[in-house]
């Protein structure tokens, strides 16, 4: 099991408590379709994901990095318990959208780059190790139940 000290936690909790889902959300996704193109191919009836962008202005792909970064939620809320809380979300992505689970860690990359765009120098190593910790326990939770 993941071990957090309480400061990591409250690292956590910060970032998440003043975290603009409606403008992290959209940025994450569409980086993450424009830097690395083959992830386009599970978006196929989004609408127009032609060139950057079209990516960018597509509200389908706006409205659900929205609902990924609110899929964090229930991570930051079960942080002593991720990979139970994903077990229905790892199948979804595995058994139903065929989602390669390589992919889990690219768009974690890229919520990091927008995080640290948005916060700047309150960005420190300290909060990137415990922001980037977390997202490797649920990437870590998202592709469990891929066999
Ligand atoms: Ni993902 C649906 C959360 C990574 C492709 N995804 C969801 C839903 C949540 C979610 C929540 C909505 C489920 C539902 O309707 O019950 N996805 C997450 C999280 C991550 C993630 C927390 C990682 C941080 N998903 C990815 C990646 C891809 C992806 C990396 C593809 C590259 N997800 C999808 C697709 C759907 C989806 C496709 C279905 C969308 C739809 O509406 O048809």
């Amino acid at each position: 099991m993941v071990e957090w000290t309480e400061q990591e936690r409250s690292i956590i909790n910060n970032i998440f408590s003043t975290l603009d889902y409606d403008d992290v959300g959209p940025k994450a996704l569409v980086r993450c379709l424009i830097v690395y193109p083959w992830t386009q191919r599970y978006f196929g009836g989004f609408g127009n994901l032609y060139n950057a962008d079209a990516i960018k202005s597509n509200p389908n792909i706006a409205a659900h990095g929205i609902t990924v970064l609110h899929g964090l939620d229930r991570a930051v809320k079960n942080m002593d318990n991720i990979k139970a809380t994903y077990a229905e979300l790892s199948v979804l992505h595995s058994e139903k959208l065929h989602v390669d689970p390589d992919n889990f860690r690219l768009l974690s990359d890229c919520l990091s780059i927008v995080v640290a765009a948005k916060m700047g120098k309150n960005f420190t190593p300290e909060i990137q190790a415990t922001f980037q910790k977390f997202l490797a326990v649920v990437v870590s939770a998202l592709g469990r139940q891929y066999h």
